[in-house]
């Protein structure tokens, strides 16, 4: 991987989750150290980072992980001292939604008391770090405008959302109270096919090639008429880096602006290798939440203004660039599928290096 001029050092939390990966081959192609932290786990779970992960034997190796937990205060505290970052990017969570009614207690532990316990490690540094806080659309839940920029009041729908509020506010009351150089990115639905597989998104493309590769015959669902903004993995940790390198600290909404339905997306979806939806999809009330958020549309226009980050994947093309990656992974030929391969061979499912050669982000 072709690295750049900058001698930064980053820490990532969440480092092996699709956010972190993309995030992780960003830093290191702009000639950043990358710090990373990874759970102890009785099984790899470093599949999307191991491309970028060199033996630390090799000289010069640009990614470091490092074992550690959010809900373990004393080993982040000793990772921060450690390492010294100039920047740290909190992207650990128990992201799930739907898990987060199930396990809430873990929930707030990992996503509402991990921010703050790296808040705490780092108002003690003695360097001036900067601190991005991963936030999200959840917080706005049952929405009070549409559409939904950084002066929306949240309602948060979930024990998850309610977490990342509580993270959100202590960012804010870090910059406020102590003058940490502390951001939270407010991130919209973000896809790609590093995503996980019980998300909706990678759940439709992935339950698609699964009936085309004949290992299914029905895909379970809950509620279709849930509508969501859908961006593009890849290009939403192009937001996060921008957001730490403004002169000032801030909070920013990333979001497309579009808005479509789950219905939309399992139509889209099977649309593109010529099937109809209808003849698959089946309802699974376990699908359904106690509480649902049942629209999100996103307002970037303060990160377009200072930033000049503006959204490039459209909703269709996102879907065919998962689609066209889960039916190479289930061995199902894309050729017969003329609406699929036109979106793909015009852009090829890439890695942040080759997003960054063709210019898509600021270098
Ligand atoms: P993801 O794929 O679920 O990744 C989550 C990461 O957090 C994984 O690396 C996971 O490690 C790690 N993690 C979980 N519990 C942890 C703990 N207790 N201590 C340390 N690390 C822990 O999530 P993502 O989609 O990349 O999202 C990244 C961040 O953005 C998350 O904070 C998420 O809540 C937030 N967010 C996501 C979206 C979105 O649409 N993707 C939108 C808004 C905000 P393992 O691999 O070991 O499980
Ligand atoms: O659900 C509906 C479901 O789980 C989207 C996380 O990254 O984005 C994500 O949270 C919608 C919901 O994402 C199924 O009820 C229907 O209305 O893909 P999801 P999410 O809950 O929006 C936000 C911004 C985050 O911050 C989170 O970390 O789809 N839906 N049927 C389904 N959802 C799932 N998962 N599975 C279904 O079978």
């Amino acid at each position: 991987m072709g690295r750049g001029s900058v001698t930064k050092t980053a820490l990532i939390t969440g480092i092996t989750g699709q956010d972190g990966s993309y995030l992780a081959e960003l830093l290191i192609c702009k000639g950043y150290e990358v710090h990373g932290v990874i759970r102890r786990s009785s099984s790899f779970n470093t599949s999307r980072i191991d491309h970028i992960y060199h033996d630390p034997h090799e000289s010069g190796a640009a990614l470091t992980l490092h074992y550690g937990d959010l809900t373990d205060s004393s080993g982040i505290i000793s990772l921060v001292n450690r390492i010294r970052p100039d920047e740290v990017y909190n992207l650990g969570a128990q992201s799930h939604v739907a898990v987060s009614f199930d396990m809430p207690e873990y929930t707030a532990d990992s996503v509402a008391m991990g921010a703050l316990r790296l808040l705490e490690a780092l108002r003690h540094a003695d360097w001036e770090p900067r601190f991005y806080q991963a936030g999200s659309s959840e917080m706005y839940g049952m929405v009070r405008e549409v559409p939904q920029r950084e002066t929306t009041p949240f309602y948060p729908r979930s024990p998850y959302a309610v977490a990342k509020v509580f993270a959100h506010q202590m960012t804010v009351q870090y910059r406020e109270a102590h003058g940490l150089f502390a951001c939270n990115g407010i991130l919209f639905n973000h896809e790609s096919p590093r995503r996980g597989g019980t998300f909706v998104t990678r759940k439709v493309t992935r339950g698609v090639a699964q009936i085309l590769a004949g290992k299914a015959e029905k895909l379970y669902l809950g509620n279709l008429e849930a509508l969501r903004d859908w961006g593009y993995a890849a290009e939403y940790v192009d937001a996060m880096w921008r957001i730490l390198q403004h002169h000032t600290p801030g909070d920013y909404v990333v979001a497309t602006g579009e808005m479509h339905s789950v219905r939309e997306l399992v139509d889209v979806t099977f649309g593109l290798v010529g099937l109809d939806f209808q003849d698959y999809v089946e309802f699974d009330e376990r699908y359904v939440r106690p509480t649902e958020v049942d629209q999100l549309l996103g307002d970037a226009t303060k990160a377009r203004d200072l930033l000049g980050w503006e959204p490039r994947t459209g909703f269709r093309d996102l879907v065919a660039l998962m689609l066209a990656n889960d039916l190479r992974d289930f061995g199902v030929c894309t050729d017969p599928y003329d609406d699929l391969a036109g979106i793909v061979s015009d852009r090829p499912i890439r890695g942040i290096e080759s997003l960054l050669s063709q210019g898509t982000f600021a270098s």
